[in-house]
């Protein structure tokens, strides 16, 4: 293997051609019309033009991109994340043409990508899962004696969803059949696929996942974790590793159940194995996703290990660079994401000219980007511009780290999600790691972005809290009203 194409674009495809070039090898970018200036482009040792901005005519075509593989002999596709990353018959064609995948088949893929095959394949190996169905429900009576027995409030999911679509809560028995109804059709023109399936609703739980590393000699390799339970509908804005909540037995617990998901599917590369926690330490596997994620620095910052690096040599046919026995957590690490959204406008997407833009530096601090200053955000894609990452000796230093970086960081011309993560990492409820998913609901509004910090920030946390306490939403609706009133008004100063 001498030359890997980079099917993606942005930070991920910088990031991915870094560890090529470290490890002496050739880099392809392949990009679109809106992305000639970006930097990923710059940086590939070669670099091919696929076509128009918009997705489906650039990075979502299979057939452009084994074009160029042919034409420029390359002998590997990274998919990144995201675009084809996931997908199989897209991995099945790559391996038609001669080309190696760099991730796991597609079988795998396959059967990860729907949560009632995911379910039914690592039924053998005793995974704790919520309790449910575990088959598409098609006989109503049936389905509404099991949810009675599991107990409401319910959630219905569609088995082909992820991230949160295609999800209903249902809190009581009258509700049911309606919601059914809704979640079926929902499924039906998302995914093309009608089958959805109950679980027990979880109320306030976090979001653990277990990143693993698997070669094609039976190794499998669990990373220890990260948290991402900071989320903003659906989407991560704030990930860390460890967590701050997870004990040395319930991190081996979980890494080996992680493990074990993973060798169910015969896993190959880089995955990563979604659990929820309850506020008893109850874990529950979810889904796993079989590619690399965006927030894999953190895992990187505090485990020493290039998942790039490993994901290639794997691909190539060695063994693992190192055995679980090696593996010890160094430190915390922090990312946020940061966004061209607007946290004072409800995250509207905020794109246009990055008139100044400069990162932060210095000890600890890791910036993982894909734009210049001068360059225009195109509208056609996830407005992500960087995810900022500080590794600190223990949790308090990455926190106080995270916050400097923050202050450091310069960006006028459009509006970022920065001040808003500054808000996470002062909040009370987050350096405590008293959180959960319900986070961004409970505990934020814009108002609170424009206050001045007196002296302590505990203090300015601790009159967030006093404020929220009688504001909180029920615990198990994801409601979301940025106009309610506040009484902050009353108190500001
Ligand atoms: C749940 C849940 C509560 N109970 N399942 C959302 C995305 C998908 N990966 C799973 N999700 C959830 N599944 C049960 N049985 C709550 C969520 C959930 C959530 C999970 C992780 C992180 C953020 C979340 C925000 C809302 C809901």
């Amino acid at each position: 293997m001498k030359k890997i194409l980079v099917a993606n674009r942005g930070e991920i495809a910088l990031r991915v051609m870094r560890s090529i070039r470290e490890m002496g090898l050739q880099s392809v970018a392949v990009y679109s019309e809106a992305d000639k200036n970006a930097p990923f482009v710059k940086y590939a040792d070669e670099a091919v033009c696929i076509g128009p901005p918009a997705s489906s005519e650039s990075y979502l075509r299979a057939d452009k991109i084994i074009q160029v593989c042919n034409n420029l002999n390359v002998d590997a596709i990274h998919p990144g994340y995201g675009f084809l990353s996931e997908n199989a018959n897209f991995a099945r064609l790559v391996a038609q043409h001669g080309i190696t995948f760099i991730g796991p088949s597609p079988e795998a893929m396959e059967i990860m990508g729907d949560k009632l095959s995911a379910k039914a394949a690592v039924k053998s190996y005793n995974i704790p899962m919520v309790p449910g169905t575990d088959e598409a429900i098609t006989d109503i009576p049936a389905a509404k004696k099991i949810a009675k027995e599991v107990g409401y409030p319910i959630l219905i999911k569609a088995s082909a969803g992820g991230g949160g679509k295609g999800m209903r809560i249902v809190s009581s028995e009258e509700e049911f059949e309606e919601q059914m109804k809704l979640a079926i059709n929902e499924a039906v023109s998302a995914f093309g696929n009608g089958a959805v399936f109950i679980e027990r609703y979880v109320g306030s739980p976090r979001h653990i996942e277990i990143q693993i590393m698997a070669d094609s000699h039976g190794n499998i390799v669990p990373i220890f974790e990260r948290e991402c339970s900071i989320q903003r509908r659906h989407q991560k804005v704030i990930e860390e590793a460890p967590s701050s909540v997870l004990t040395p037995e319930l991190r081996k617990e979980m890494g080996e159940k992680a493990a074990d998901v993973a060798r169910a599917c015969d896993y190959v590369g880089a995955g990563t194995v979604e659990f929820l926690l309850d506020e008893n330490l109850n874990f529950y596997f979810l889904e796993m996703n079989t590619r690399l994620q965006v927030e894999h620095p953190v895992t990187e910052m505090i485990s020493g290990i290039d998942l790039v690096r490993e994901q290639i040599l794997v691909a190539q046919g060695h063994p693992l660079s190192f055995k679980q026995e090696d593996l010890h957590i160094n430190g915390h690490a922090i990312e946020v994401r940061v966004y061209a959204e607007d946290p004072r406008n409800n995250f509207l997407p905020d794109i246009g000219l990055l008139k100044t833009y400069r990162q932060p530096i210095g000890l600890g601090v890791r910036v993982d980007d894909g734009f210049e200053e001068g360059m225009q955000i195109p509208i056609y894609y996830d407005p992500m511009i960087s995810k900022l990452i500080v590794h600190g000796k223990d949790r308090e230093q990455a926190i106080e780290r995270m916050i400097r970086a923050i202050d450091e960081y310069r960006i006028t011309g459009i509006e970022t999600t920065l001040p808003f993560c500054k808000f996470v990492m002062r909040h009370d409820a987050f350096v405590s790691g008293k959180f959960d998913t319900h986070f961004v609901n409970n505990y934020f509004k814009p108002e609170f972005l424009d206050v001045e910090l007196p002296e302590s920030a505990q203090e300015v946390a601790a009159i967030f809290s006093a404020i929220l306490v009688d504001e909180q939403k029920n615990k198990y609706k994801e409601t979301e009203n940025p106009n309610s009133s506040s009484t902050w008004k009353v108190v500001r100063r």
